[in-house]
């Protein structure tokens, strides 16, 4: 049994953005760390770090324009030298002056054009980089009733999906990512989990819906939302985080890990429990340092998932059939109340790994060493 869920854990692949080792904050502060890396090489070498330390992070998402490189063969090139690869190619179309009404849903047939541009040129980067998954989040919306035809927007966004699956090629597809609201305050154009399975599902098997954990109201319950669409076969990804209000940023399972075990036993149980579904980080460190900030993150979830695959299913299975309420809780909880951490020590012992990858890092310098060399130049952030 412990065997077989090492040998899970060892399966285990948990992505690291590019964006989480820049400067961040909030629209009070961008605190500045020292140390923090210049351009998307120095993003690529923090994140072989997080590898290298826990063994199971080997890829790292870009954010375009964030990490716009002349050359994007070179930066895999590099990636692959530092023992990791791309993963997915972010999109952006919310930074722009002229996406100030949206991007792919915007009244103006100019605008939405530069948008659907973008998004057809984040295809080029993934053929260029090897990656084969692009995320597609949309801050398109209006904040105010009639400020412009909600379902004519539908069709615009429709529109422009379609014009990026056709663009996808053999091996490729793109995630929709959703999300109740910021920075449009009266309606989103991509809201909810339903609205991007809706568009997915009318394109075809190369459109999926991805998860971010920090989109939804209050009280949501996300791991139905995981257990539907996995039913579906439309789970794609998740972006992992945690919150405590609304789109927090914070990292996954430090508000809330029980409901990240929750999330992880449905896609155990949904059968997602493999390369299929992208498990990517989508974090910003504003205080905290942020490679170990990304270590902590890759541990939390790899605990969660241990927990997630230690539920007795026969058990479990045997008393829900029994109608046993409380035995069927019971099952859940001791899993949960599992102290997993001894297993997870092992498990990197045997992958020739130091049991501690917070302490390990800690030890192993880096962090004076960036501090020391990374002198001079723009340190990343936000909108670099
Ligand atoms: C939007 O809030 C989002 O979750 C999207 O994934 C963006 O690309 C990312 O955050 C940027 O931090
Ligand atoms: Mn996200």
């Amino acid at each position: 049994m412990a065997t077989d869920i090492k040998a899970a854990l060892g399966r285990q692949r948990i992505e690291t953005p590019s964006w989480a080792f820049g400067n961040s904050g909030t629209r009070f502060k961008v605190f500045a760390q020292r140390g923090v890396p210049r351009d998307p090489y120095e993003k690529l070498a923090d994140a072989a770090q997080v590898h290298r330390h826990t063994g199971v992070a080997p890829t790292v998402a870009l954010h375009i324009p964030w990490d716009k490189v002349d050359d994007y063969a070179a930066l895999a090139r590099h990636a692959c030298d530092l023992g990791i690869a791309i993963g997915a190619i972010n999109s952006n179309v919310f930074q722009d002056d002229d996406y100030m009404l949206g991007s792919v849903t915007n009244p103006d047939p100019a605008v939405r054009r530069k948008a659907l541009d973008h998004l057809l040129e984040c295809v080029d980067i993934m053929d260029l980089t090897g990656s084969d998954t692009l995320k597609l989040w949309f801050s398109d919306g209006t904040n105010y009733p009639g400020q412009d035809d909600l379902r004519s927007r539908q069709d615009r966004l429709a529109e422009a999906l379609a014009a990026v699956y056709d663009r996808l090629g053999e091996g490729q597809r793109f995630l929709l990512e959703y999300k109740l609201f910021e920075p449009a305050f009266y309606a989103t154009d991509v809201p909810d989990w339903g609205t991007a399975y809706a568009h997915c599902l009318k394109l075809g098997p190369k459109a999926q819906v991805v998860v971010d954990t920090g989109h939804h109201a209050p009280g949501t319950n996300i791991e139905f939302i995981v257990a539907f669409l996995l039913r579906e076969g439309m789970l794609g990804g998740f972006d992992f985080n945690s919150r405590f209000y609304a789109d927090d940023d914070l990292m996954v399972g430090a508000a809330d890990p029980f409901q990240l075990f929750r999330i992880m036993y449905e896609v155990i149980r949904g059968g997602g429990y493999n390369e299929r579904t992208a498990f990517m980080l989508d974090q910003c460190h504003n205080i905290e340092p942020k490679i170990p900030g990304q270590i902590r993150s890759v541990m939390n979830v790899q605990e969660a998932t241990a927990k997630a695959l230690l539920v007795d299913g026969d058990a479990l299975a045997r008393a829900q059939s029994e109608g046993d309420v409380l035995g069927a809780n019971a099952v859940f909880m001791d899993a949960f109340n599992t102290d997993v951490r001894p297993l997870l020590a092992e498990l990197r012992e045997e992958a020739g790994l130091d049991p501690d990858p917070m302490s390990a890092y800690r030890r192993s310098g880096y962090a004076e060493k960036i501090v020391a060399e990374r002198v001079g130049g723009p340190q990343a952030g936000w909108g670099a």
